[in-house]
């Protein structure tokens, strides 16, 4: 940051207006100072910080505190070993301090990860403790008593116990070693495999405090479409160096395993997981990784999909390959994160089918440390799809679950849509699998099956950009996922207004609009892109802005058109049980039966996801009593005109946000409506053309015809795969 011109705003403005440049680098730790008249809890609760920091990761929280509070309190807190006045903050566990051991903080209940927050008065002084059973929980602990300053909550009567309840929280990031990030939008890999090792770019520290502060544990540095040069000495050296700063934060480096590099790095003539040598291959492989890296976390795979290698090119199965990587893994303690996003090549099947056809056989056969790494819905990351129905269909294997933090199909960073709401919602959806409640949520912690082994993956948003995600509201989609990880319960709304008050205001007129817009926002996406359950309408291979006309590349699933079927008669795809053997693909049948008899039923599936699960006339009569196609219509026109609300409301609070993030969230927003105009125009124009219906009264045409929107080009949109 600038220091003198920082100076010399804060000098002209004083502490009561928004520091006039902030560029969004600090994200949601940026300690700016309390005004202690309206807060004055920091003031009389927090007069030094106690505690002895004896390895890294206790030292990260001690410096995390002082420099915390140094921020919130506006002058540096006296540090000490021990507690010496009332108001000390004492943090540790009981091995690092003996007082800890003495308190009765009923450790047990925080788990080996967790921590508790607590008051209490030792010898007539009134303090507060955080306190963890291991280094990293009190770090964690830390954390979460400065997000209460931060978010100026009451400290005096504090009794907080809190662990995560999944045990692997990872951020996937789709990074090439060329430092291009598949499906990134926020400029290149922050790794800079080049200057690595020799060059630790102080942003990794900060990264991995970052990931610290909302309790994520694990980085997977590489992309899951593979390189096998990451698995070579050279690569290893820099991951290395990576690993030794994340370290003291609990963040563990992982990384992709390409399934050839059998072949491609050892010269053998088969990758097949059942070959002897092959085995020996990875075993010396991954022996040599933990040379490197003690506590390497292990290997994320993507195996035959999308023209990935796999077990399946040698006619064996998901299980085999994942099996052999984790046997070579198991006696150093890694695990194996074997993903269930498959489709294969020739399949003519349609496509939502294809991963539980493929794993559901093979519940039961996987090794003890694999998991399943499962996206949400059945296809790719959509605005909106249903829950995948791997979830609750395979109680014998660990499924994590994968979530999209990076925007591919929401717009990319340009757009604003807080992720919270879609992962609350495919988090909160009941498999029914055992009864009423059996939600994903309680798959992915373990409690529905007994897993032994639970996490929770988000492919990462991160880049080289100052500002990290891309734009200053995609932080709060880093932020939730890691929220959401620890603990899959959580509120989407209190997650964000958390997030609010930590990295813009606490002042109540911001907060409330802006929850608000940010509560509606991914709402406003569905609808402008893919409402009422439609799927994959974006450009082939970017997947930037609409081409729901696009029917003429080789493979099937390729098309958006083959994902909503609209022809003359009506729109959707057919999901329901074949009538008269013909008709529906039955993916239906994938779920619980109760979950199934309400989705083959046009009248019962909820009609935010209609589209996805039949094919309905034009003329089909809707909850409103207004036709499918005008409904259709109206959802885009909705769309637009709830960006332009979210424009206003943005627009009003000039003056309440710094200048310099004020100016790019208004100027994003504004190529969202932009965006979003094109998208209701291109859509209605198209769908017009099957439907050959009017528009409904008081809707304006589209701006162009449709022709006009079938030829434009994007060569150049970021991410590309
Ligand atoms: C990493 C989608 C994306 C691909 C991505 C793939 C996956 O198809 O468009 O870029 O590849 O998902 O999750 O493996």
């Amino acid at each position: 940051m600038k220091y003198r011109s920082l100076l010399a705003c804060i000098a002209a403005v004083g502490f009561s207006l928004p520091a006039c440049c902030e560029d969004g680098y600090d994200l949601w730790l940026r300690y700016s100072a309390v005004d202690s008249a309206a807060y004055p809890a920091l003031r009389t609760r927090v007069r030094e910080i106690a505690g002895s920091a004896n390895s890294p990761t206790l030292e990260a929280a001690r410096a995390e505190l002082a420099r915390g509070l140094a921020g919130l309190a506006g002058a540096p807190l006296p540090i000490a070993a021990e507690p010496s006045q009332a108001g000390a903050l004492l943090f540790g566990t009981p091995r690092s301090s003996p007082l800890i051991g003495q308190l009765p903080l009923a450790l047990a209940k925080a788990g080996n990860e967790g921590y508790v927050l607590r008051s209490v008065t030792v010898d007539g002084r009134a303090m507060t403790v955080i306190a963890g059973n291991s280094d990293i929980g009190v770090l964690y602990g830390a954390f979460h008593f400065l997000r209460l300053v931060q978010t100026r909550q009451p400290l005096d009567s504090l009794d907080v116990v809190s662990q995560p309840r999944t045990q692997i929280r990872v951020l996937d990031h789709w990074d090439n070693l060329d430092r291009h990030v598949e499906r990134g939008y926020a400029g290149q890999s922050i790794w800079d495999w080049h200057k690595l090792p020799g060059w630790l770019d102080p942003r990794y520290a900060d990264y991995a405090r970052a990931c610290a502060s909302i309790g994520i544990n694990g980085s997977v540095l590489t992309n899951v479409n593979a390189n096998a040069t990451s698995l070579t000495p050279a690569y290893l050296e820099k991951a290395a160096a990576l690993a030794g700063v994340f370290r003291p934060y609990g963040v563990r480096v992982y990384l992709t395993a390409r399934f050839s590099a059998p072949i491609e790095l050892g010269g053998l003539k088969t990758a097949d997981p059942l070959d002897p040598a092959v085995r020996a291959w990875w075993k010396a492989r991954v022996d040599e990784v933990y040379r490197h890296i003690p506590d390497f976390g292990g290997f994320l795979v993507k195996a035959n999909s999308e023209g990935q290698p796999g077990p399946q090119d040698y006619k064996r199965t998901h299980a085999d390959g994942a099996n052999m990587l984790a046997e070579a893994l198991a006696p150093h303690g890694g695990i194996v994160m074997w993903r269930a996003f498959v489709y294969a090549s020739s399949a003519t099947e349609d496509r939502a089918k294809q991963a539980y056809a493929e794993f559901v056989p093979l519940d039961g056969k996987f090794a003890d440390n694999v998991l399943v790494q499962v996206k949400n819905g059945p296809i790719d990351f959509q605005p909106r799809e249903p829950f995948s129905p791997l979830f609750g269909a395979m109680p014998k294997t660990p499924l994590m679950m994968e979530f999209q933090i990076t925007k591919e199909y929401l717009g990319f960073s340009t757009h604003l849509a807080y992720l919270g709401t879609l992962w609350e919602e495919a988090l909160r959806a009941d498999t029914l699998v055992k009864g009423k409640g059996s939600t994903v949520a309680k798959v992915i912690d373990g409690e529905l099956h007994g897993y032994r082994l639970t996490g929770m993956a988000g492919v990462a948003n991160i880049g080289s950009d100052r500002n990290w995600s891309g734009s200053h509201f995609d932080q709060a989609n880093w932020f939730a996922f890691g929220r959401l990880a620890w603990d899959p319960f959580a509120p989407a709304q209190s997650i964000a207004e958390d997030w609010m008050r930590m990295t813009f205001s606490n002042d109540p007129a911001f907060v409330k609009p802006v929850m608000e817009m940010m509560m509606g926002s991914r709402e406003a996406v569905v609808d402008y892109m893919t409402p009422l359950g439609l799927a994959h309408l974006m450009g082939t291979g970017h997947h930037y802005g609409p081409a729901p006309w696009v029917s003429d590349l080789s493979r099937p699933e390729w098309n958006p058109a083959y994902y909503h079927r609209a022809d003359a008669n009506g729109i959707g795809f057919d999901r329901g049980p074949p009538v008269n053997g013909s008709g529906g693909s039955n993916a239906v049948a994938q779920y619980a039966p109760k979950v199934a008899a309400q989705f083959s039923d046009p009248k019962k599936t909820p009609e935010n996801l209609l589209l996805w699960f039949h094919h309905v006339p034009w003329d089909r009569k809707m909850a409103s009593g207004r036709t499918l196609w005008d409904e259709l219509v109206l959802h885009y026109a909705h769309g637009v005109e709830e960006v332009g609300r979210m424009r206003r409301t943005w627009d009003a609070q000039r003056g309440r946000v710094d200048a310099e993030r004020f100016a790019q969230v208004a100027a994003f927003l504004a190529i969202q409506e932009q965006e979003a105009q094109w998208w209701r125009d291109a859509c209605i124009a198209y769908f017009q053309s099957l439907s050959k219906l009017p528009l409904p009264a008081g809707v304006p045409a589209p701006a162009h015809p449709l022709e006009y929107y079938k030829s434009l080009k994007f060569q150049y949109a970021p991410g590309r795969g």
